[in-house]
């Protein structure tokens, strides 16, 4: 005899017969059990009829094949044990009574036992493990970075301010000046970490929590940066490919993997913008209907490499044969959900010309001291990018937004549970 264990989903009473379908342990599919009068004692027959939703049992009895379900098999019950009651629950689990979406976010403990939700949960851990073996794969070491910090790096407008002792502290906005400070030390480096940002932007793509892929490495060329971010979306993409029943459970399809990306910079995207009948002054940022149309335009991922100086952050090194711009490029995934993957490109390391561009940011320099010190230490040309993982996985999975690439989202609206 088998034991199995799993979550009661629905049961249908059929009289001397009882179907139990249960969300199995560990996998979380769901299966069929069969229990029969005469395969086990009157009172567990009577008993599995007043089982609630999400009461955990374990099962003892048999698999056996069938073409009656979709699974191919049902488990023949003999013994039922219940490891731990339910309660009914607040919300239909099974989706046959739909409910609303900040409901389900107000039950989102319950909401993630979905089989939905949690086939999108596994799969962005197959999207987190991707990434990671691609990076490793390409030289990158693996670390950690402080997440309380003293000076913002993305600008001043986004900190979450924390209490910390008598000084002013905040939340990390990105590893970036970190991560940079460690390329001497190891080489190449990245790290899967939390970033905060105080944004009010009710969108399919801001989180204030978003957890980013955040790498750097030494002498590197903006085409070696394009490369390995495509790398990760390909290997993430080719990756996901082995697990189409965990996109069959919330009806979706595993991703292309593409075989090349594109480039263009930011006069083209204008152009491209202008041919649709949209004009953007030069040096304006693209605001999101402008993202979505020019990425309609595309097929395969791609990079607007090279913008205005005026719309980077100021570690972005500026082109020194026409100032106007600086090496950021952005990568972004094509199509009708298409959106802004990362940013990144090579970092200014002439720490005057740094210290200008703080300014010209509107920030303090003596709030970054130790950063710009650190580039009078035999500092070697460097760049690196950050890449949601949030956005990646909404991406790759065909979500409409990436609140769902995520178990707890946190929104301007949402910090509960
Ligand atoms: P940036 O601010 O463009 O660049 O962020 C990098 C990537 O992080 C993701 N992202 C977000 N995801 C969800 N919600 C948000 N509010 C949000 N903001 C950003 C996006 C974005 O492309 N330090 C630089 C990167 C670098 O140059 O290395 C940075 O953080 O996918």
């Amino acid at each position: 005899m088998e034991k199995i264990r799993g979550w009661v989903y629905r049961v249908r009473d059929m009289g001397k017969v009882k179907f139990v379908l249960i969300r199995l342990f560990p996998e979380n599919r769901v299966e069929q059990v069969v229990v029969k009068a005469g395969n086990v004692e009157d009172e567990v027959l009577e008993a599995v009829e007043g089982f609630y939703p999400e009461t955990l049992i374990e099962v003892e009895g048999e698999w056996k094949a069938t073409d009656k379900v979709k699974t191919g098999r049902e488990f023949v019950a003999r013994k039922i044990r219940v490891v731990s009651p339910s309660k009914p629950t607040p919300i239909d689990l099974t989706g046959k009574t739909p409910t609303d979406y900040s409901k389900r976010i107000r039950y989102r403990w319950l909401d993630v036992r979905r089989p939905e939700v949690s086939a999108v949960l596994r799969l962005k851990g197959v999207v987190l493990r991707a990434v990671r073996d691609y990076l490793r794969s390409q030289g990158f070491v693996e670390t950690t970075l402080p997440i309380i910090i003293s000076a913002a790096a993305e600008g001043g407008a986004e900190l979450f301010p924390i209490v910390y002792f008598d000084r002013e502290a905040f939340l990390a906005q990105s590893g970036q000046l970190y991560k940079q400070a460690l390329v001497p030390s190891l080489g190449r480096v990245f790290t899967i970490g939390p970033s905060f940002r105080a944004e009010k932007s009710r969108t399919r793509k801001h989180l204030t929590e978003f957890w980013e892929i955040d790498a750097e490495a030494a002498f590197v060329t903006k085409e070696d940066l394009m490369d390995i971010e495509f790398g990760i979306y390909r290997s993430a993409a080719d990756a996901l490919n082995d697990y189409p029943e965990l996109f069959e459970r919330f009806g979706g399809t595993p991703p292309e993997v593409p075989k090349k990306y594109e480039v263009i910079d930011y006069d083209e995207a204008l152009e491209i913008l202008k041919g649709d009948g949209i004009e953007i002054p030069w040096g304006e940022d693209f605001g999101a209907p402008e993202e979505r149309q020019l990425c309609s335009h595309f097929e395969v991922p791609f990079f607007i490499a090279r913008f205005p100086r005026q719309q980077t952050a100021f570690y972005y090194k500026v082109d020194r044969d026409d100032p106007r711009y600086a090496h950021k490029m952005d990568f972004l995934a094509p199509g009708q959900r298409g959106m802004e993957l990362s940013s990144g490109g090579i970092r200014e390391e002439d720490p005057e010309m740094l210290r200008k561009r703080i300014i010209e940011f509107g920030l303090k320099p003596e709030s970054f001291d130790w950063y710009l010190e650190m580039f009078e230490y035999g500092f070697p040309p460097h760049g690196g990018f950050g890449l949601g993982i949030e956005r990646l996985t909404a991406v790759l999975l065909g979500l409409e937004k990436i609140m769902d690439a995520t178990a707890f989202p946190r929104t301007p609206d949402i910090l509960y549970p």
